[in-house]
């Protein structure tokens, strides 16, 4: 086929949307054509997600793309192909009968804390990341397992699927485990590209609970009849395996020309790091938080997760909660008016990984590290801005000594390209250009690996990329001259116990 008519669905943190993407030689165009809220609920002393809603989500959305293609003079049987990525590392429990049990634990809950402390002693988290490569980081699957070990949901669980995995089984009756999200288990041995067994009984999961791994481009299935009649799709429309990790997707969206480039797909969280071809597993790499997972085609997302917008995130949902709302462009007009330097926080301190009082705990850093309190909505922004800014330089600079490896030019990619601010903060940070766009990265990732699956785009992402370019239009912000600013900021810093 000349051109692929395919369906991206990509659930984030906080929405969840289907993205229609038609792909061919010279040909990328994408539309959102459904998007709903994503929101975990707290149920007692759990955070859960409502996996069914999602899953409802997506139908009505594929239901739209396939109307939309077929407006459009798309495929007559709707679609030619169906994507499915999400955040990683949460999952769903079936039991014998392949039934769901209970909803999705989602990975800010509190049930992690003192896990891993437990897990480590028992397997020692040096091994552990010998073995996984992967950062570790408290709500890794191995420590929700491991955390849920010992309950009646985890003694009648016969399969655990991840998030993206259980709504392709849903929609396919085909159970597997994609692995670029499979490699943020920390259940997945990065040597041998295959589960680790022995991590997998240490934890306490059943025999046989981690299914098969598909590889991105594989035919996961075809869509049950039931999934054919509630997306009115036909039911010949198979649903293939993409980087189902948001993030793998994101990078594979990244228009970078060459190697030398470092990537931060930057929307709820920052992740900061280098695409490479084989992990860094030293002490140096470990102590660093630095992770190794899989990418597409065989590559290493070498990064570390910066805890992101999220800061700010929240700070608006509460004042939303509170019945004070911001307009956001407004409160970022004025944040960049602010001067700057004021107060910095550690984006990546423990305190601010769960949800709540974001101002709060963003002020109760501030006083416990002798930094005046932003005094205002603006001052608050800007230090938020500022402290990821410096964590993103401080990633990237960590990833090229870790990796051994030189970048020319940082890309961003995802919802935060669109925050000038940030991105121009960022570039100074660095000392480096960025390359703000596209904001959709990961639906552009997950179409174009979709596209090639079914023959209509051929070669490597290096090709892949260069359809991107010609056919987005990213903004370059060269960083300022004078560093001395954020020298000094770095120097104030280090004397924060919890900033290296
Ligand atoms: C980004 C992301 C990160 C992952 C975090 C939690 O959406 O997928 O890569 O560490 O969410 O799953």
């Amino acid at each position: 086929m000349t051109v692929a008519t395919v369906a991206a669905a990509d659930l984030g943190a906080a929405s969840g949307r289907v993205m229609l993407a038609r792909v061919g030689r010279d040909l990328l165009d994408l539309t959102e054509v459904h998007r709903f809220a994503n929101e975990p609920v707290q149920l007692g002393l759990t955070l859960y997600w409502d996996v069914l809603a999602l899953y409802r989500g997506v139908l009505a959305g594929l239901r739209e793309a396939g109307r939309a293609a077929r407006a459009a003079g798309g495929p007559e049987r709707g679609l030619d192909g169906i994507g499915i990525d999400s955040w990683a590392v949460d999952y769903g429990l079936l039991d014998a009968s392949g039934a769901l049990i209970g909803n999705p634990v989602c990975y800010r809950d509190r049930r992690t804390e003192g896990v891993p402390e437990r897990v480590h002693a028992r397997l020692g988290a040096e091994r552990l990341y010998e073995v996984t490569g992967v950062q570790q980081l408290p709500f890794n699957t191995i420590y929700q397992v491991a955390a849920a070990h010992g309950t009646p949901a985890a003694a009648a669980a016969r399969r655990l699927l991840l998030i993206p995995d259980l709504l392709a089984y849903w929609l396919t009756g085909q159970q597997g485990a994609e692995l670029t999200n499979a490699s943020t288990t920390g259940l997945l041995d990065a040597g041998t590209g295959a589960w680790s067994a022995e991590l997998a009984t240490a934890v306490g999961l059943a025999p046989g609970a981690l299914p098969p791994l598909w590889r991105p481009g594989d035919l996961i299935g075809t869509l049950t009849p039931d999934a054919a009649a509630r997306t009115g799709l036909d039911a010949t429309v198979p649903v293939l395996a993409v980087g189902s990790h948001d993030t793998a997707s994101a990078v594979v969206g990244v228009p970078a020309e060459g190697e030398r480039f470092a990537y931060i797909s930057c929307g709820t969280w920052s992740l900061v790091g280098l695409e490479l071809d084989a992990p860094v597993r030293t002490a140096a790499s470990h102590r660093a938080g630095f992770t190794n997972e899989a990418g597409v085609d065989g590559t290493v997302r070498y990064l570390r997760n910066v805890m992101g917008l999220w800061l700010l995130q929240e700070c608006l949902r509460g004042w939303q909660e509170q019945g004070e709302p911001a307009e956001l462009g407004e409160l970022l007009a004025a944040a960049a008016r602010e001067p700057g330097f004021v107060s910095l926080v550690d984006p990546d301190d423990a305190a601010f990984l769960p949800p709540g009082d974001m101002p709060g705990r963003i002020a109760a850093f501030c006083r416990r590290t002798g930094q005046p309190v932003p005094a205002s909505r603006p001052a608050l922004v800007r230090c938020i801005l500022e402290s990821l800014a410096l964590a993103h330089a401080r990633a990237v600079e960590q990833a090229q000594e870790l990796a051994g490896r030189s970048v020319e030019v940082v890309h961003v990619v995802g919802g935060g390209a669109r925050n000038e601010l940030l991105c121009r903060l960022t570039a100074d940070a660095c000392g480096l250009p960025v390359v703000a766009g596209p904001v959709e990265a990961t639906a552009l990732g997950n179409a174009l690996v979709q596209a090639r699956a079914l023959g209509t785009l051929h070669g490597t992402l290096t090709d892949l990329r260069a359809l991107l370019r010609a056919h987005t239009a990213p903004r370059v912000h060269l960083p300022g001259t004078d560093r001395s600013g954020w020298d000094a900021a770095r120097r104030r810093l280090s004397g924060v116990p919890s900033l290296p």
